[in-house]
């Protein structure tokens, strides 16, 4: 996955590499932040992930010391534990990483236990897909016994798919630092234009919900003290055998001396031991977490279904009420309706009766049903004698029964 949500103005890299190599050397003399702390070079130094920002070419450069997995104070667990921690609360507040300088003492003349172990480790915390936003560089050249010497060392490391070859042939940039500030610009001025990455632990821990055990690099580290414990496992139960030789030959320097070994090995095996407990110990504990915010997601999921049938519901009820409102208006109109129709009805009986009663009281009168009807202009009869306004004879409609006379003036 990749994105380029990283707040504009900052610039992220991480450095990384076994205790010892350099980082937080790198990250002082590019920073120029003198409260970095380097090693003496015997014991590891950096035991926490520390950010530390500078400003170059216009941007905020936030350079990241983060611890080795070879540390000589902490366990694998505990690095990787503060590693996801940072990785974590980075992506969730989506500030990606830009670029991972992984720094490798070109000094070394070859890749030990810890280096490999490191490396593995390294790949499992990056993933193929931030592979690109990797700068695989080579450090302490001033240190190096010849520069053809160093030259070798290196074509050596990219060559054999173990080390970084295959790093290489997948995305990753070969880089040399020379010690100063201007080498390390160099190298900061490269990474600055990249897209941001992902990095796995970070889908891994955030995206899919994993605990440190299930993501890759704790499997890692629990495949490496698997393969520890079987090893001193073995060991033990073959200095049992010597052991139970030299009792044999009455050879009790050897029996002790053996016993000794084997004691130094049960250490070891305790502290594997011990390792392993609290890696299981810190799974239940997440996965208890992890159950909890699931739960509580789950009711949240709840809550907010519930919540959006209650408006469902209210809407639905409030159509209804409109609706039903509607009708109601619809209904009073049509009464309002009849009604009138009726009082008109009422009203035209009324006159009808009146007429009728008129036309019984004249029939009475003359025997006959006379209704006289004016025509013409206005002014009634009184002014009989003089023409209407519209030029038409004045004077009277007489009606008798089905027969109508006009009487003109
Ligand atoms: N001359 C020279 N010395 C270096 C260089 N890089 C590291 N050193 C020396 O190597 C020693 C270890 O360097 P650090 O920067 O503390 O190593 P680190 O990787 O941060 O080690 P941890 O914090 O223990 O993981 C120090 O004494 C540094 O002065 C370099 O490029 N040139
Ligand atoms: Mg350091």
């Amino acid at each position: 996955m990749e994105t380029n949500v990283v707040p504009r103005g900052e610039i992220l890299i991480a450095v990384m590499g076994v205790t010892g190599v350099g980082k937080s050397y790198f990250i002082s003399e590019v920073s120029g932040r003198s409260e970095v702390k380097v090693s003496d070079g015997l014991h590891s130094c950096t035991s926490k992930v520390e950010s530390y920002s500078f400003e170059h070419a216009g941007t905020t450069v936030t350079l990241v010391d983060t611890p080795g997995f070879n540390d000589t104070t902490r366990t694998d667990t505990e690095v990787l534990t503060e590693i996801c921690d940072w990785t974590s609360k980075t992506y969730e507040e989506n500030r990606l990483l830009s670029g991972i300088i992984y720094l490798h003492r070109i000094t070394d003349v070859r890749m030990d236990g810890s280096s490999m172990k490191n490396l593995r480790m390294f790949q499992k915390l990056c993933g193929i897909r931030a592979l690109k936003n990797v700068f695989l560089t080579t450090t302490q050249w001033s240190n190096a016994v010849g520069q053809a010497d160093g030259e070798v060392r290196e074509k050596g490391l990219c060559e054999d798919r173990d080390f970084w070859g295959m790093l290489i042939e997948q995305g990753a940039t070969l880089q040399r630092f020379h010690g100063t500030r201007e080498s390390g610009l160099e190298l900061i001025d490269q990474l600055m234009p990249k897209l941001p990455a992902v990095l796995d632990i970070q889908d891994q821990i955030v995206t899919q919900k994993r605990t440190i055990i299930e993501t890759d690099a704790g499997q890692c580290i629990n495949e490496d003290l698997i393969a520890q414990e079987n090893k001193y496992k073995e060991e033990i139960e073959l200095l049992e055998i010597e052991r139970q030789e030299a009792i044999k030959e009455k050879d009790e320097e050897m029996k002790d001396l053996i016993a000794e070994e084997q004691e130094k090995s049960r250490e070891k095996l305790k502290k594997v031991a011990v390792e392993k407990r609290r890696l299981a110990d810190m799974h239940d504990d997440e996965v208890r977490k992890r159950d909890i915010e699931m739960q509580r997601e789950e009711e949240k999921r709840k809550e907010e279904q519930r919540e959006a049938q209650e408006m469902v519901e209210k809407v639905e009820a409030e159509r209804r009420r409109q609706a039903e409102l509607y009708a109601e208006e619809l209904r009073r109109q049509q009464e309002r309706e009849e009604r009138r129709e009726a009082r008109e009805e009422r009203r035209e009986a009324r006159a009808e009766e009146k007429r009728l009663a008129y036309l019984r009281e004249a029939g009475m009168n003359r025997s006959a049903q006379l209704q006289m009807v004016q025509v013409g202009g206005e002014g009634g009869r009184d002014d009989g004698n003089r023409r209407g306004e519209h030029g038409e004879n004045r004077g009277f409609r007489v009606q008798v029964g089905r027969y109508q006379f006009t009487i003109g003036f």
